[in-house]
């Protein structure tokens, strides 16, 4: 009897993580949101409607970014395997909750270790302050939360990772179930390009000199399509920015062309981008139409600043009881084409010292460019959490600023 209860029990308590969570598309694009709490058109890449919940999910190096809409009352769970190898498999399966309280929302997080695959425990508090932001508003009948999750010390977030997905809509305050319940968790692939519908035997590329524009200039991605058969007939392919980025760019159609040699063609797509386009990940889209329907491809890539911050720092560091010095650097990459003459500073808080890269001149000779500073920055004694650090270049009048985190976790 007592066994038969205990079943009943497991099964009222995994039921709703155990149902199948189907996703419209396992490629996820790189985009970025507006974290404000509201859904805007393209903004987001939606992923499903299963688990009571619509989900959508969409990524950039080293972010990860989740938005839900649920019903008032509804509190948001999503079970996160970033191996994807299995909720109940190793020790990178995220559980990140999401309430809405007067006070706004508010998101906690939970571990599950399976390393002991007899004995999964709870590990409390894997994040570190300063990981997990989220930006929630209310709708009628329902709250939209926009969750942003930086993936410090967590498996990396990047193209080609993998990562096991659910979302579910659950009754405010209800308990999720024990760290040894498995949850169906579907796999998705973080990817910078996908399609949708191409006919059987029709494959693409994108193709870009940089994968990146900034705001004033001048954008162009080609499309190589491939058809070895030959036998694929489209009419004609419609071009344009999404999103936020739709406004400040044009759309383009133009007739498909024939396939050459060995079934292989290519359409370039060529806008202006707008002087005040907002910076971002954002995504291209072109529509293929023919007699028999229509299918897409999705290319994905940066408006950038005039220099991006590529940070090589380690997130291994731990808690110590003596001071420790953390060794890395970054690199100041140019996103135009003319010399950059600048002035590189690093911010930190004051408890901590920078020993080596907190000011330097940069000059960038060539187009697109690139050029190190070694970095050094003084952990004090017993300190841990996640150091904001800000990345700055004063170029004349100009200010390109950067944030990042620094993680040392706590000692266990
Ligand atoms: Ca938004
Ligand atoms: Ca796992």
């Amino acid at each position: 009897m007592h066994a038969l209860l205990a079943m009943v029990c497991l099964a009222a308590q995994s039921a709703p993580y155990s149902e199948v969570f189907e996703v419209r598309d396992p490629l996820r694009l790189v985009i970025t949101p507006k974290m404000d709490g509201r859904f805007e058109d393209e903004e987001w890449d939606r992923l499903s409607m299963s688990g009571g919940v619509e989900s959508a999910m969409q990524w950039e190096p080293g972010i990860l970014y989740l938005g839900t809409r649920a019903a008032r009352g509804k509190d948001v769970v999503w079970s996160l395997d970033m191996n994807g190898d299995g909720w109940l498999v190793g020790r990178d399966n995220l559980e990140i909750r999401i309430i809405w309280t007067d006070a706004g929302p508010v998101g906690s997080a939970r571990l599950v270790d399976a390393t002991d695959r007899d004995g999964p425990i709870w590990k409390r508090e894997p994040l570190l302050d300063g990981m997990l932001a989220i930006a929630a508003a209310t709708d009628g009948d329902s709250w939209v939360a926009e969750a942003k999750l930086i993936g410090l010390y967590l498996p990396q977030i990047g193209d080609g990772s993998r990562m096991g997905v659910r979302a579910n809509a659950i009754p405010g305050g209800e308990a999720t179930p024990e760290a040894f319940v498995p949850r169906n968790t579907t796999v998705t692939t973080l990817r910078w390009d996908r399609n949708r519908d191409l006919p059987f035997g029709v494959e693409w590329l994108s193709e870009y000199k940089a994968r990146s524009v900034i705001p004033g200039s001048q954008f162009r991605v080609r499309l190589n399509f491939m058809n070895p058969a030959k036998n694929a007939r489209f009419e004609r392919i419609e071009m344009r920015c999404q999103g936020f980025l739709r406004a400040g760019t044009s759309e383009s159609t133009k007739p498909f062309p024939g396939w050459g040699r060995r079934g292989r063609t290519f359409v370039d797509y060529e806008t202006n981008v707008a002087a005040d386009a907002l910076l971002g990940y954002r995504a291209m889209q072109g529509r293929l139409t023919s007699d028999l329907g229509e299918s897409w491809v999705f290319s994905s890539f940066l408006v950038a600043p005039t220099v991006m911050f590529d940070v090589n720092l380690p997130q291994d560091t731990v808690q110590s009881k003596d001071s420790q010095i953390v060794r890395g650097s970054v690199w100041i990459r140019s996103q135009v084409l003319r010399r950059i003459d600048g002035l590189f500073t690093l911010d930190c808080p004051s408890e901590y010292t920078i020993s080596r890269g907190s000011n330097k001149r940069v000059i960038i000779y060539q187009n697109r460019g690139a050029i190190r500073v070694p970095l050094e920055i003084i952990i004090p004694q017993n300190a841990s959490g996640a150091i904001s650090l800000t990345f700055k270049v004063r170029i004349g009048t100009e200010i390109i600023q950067q944030t990042g985190l620094l993680a040392v976790r706590p000692a266990e």
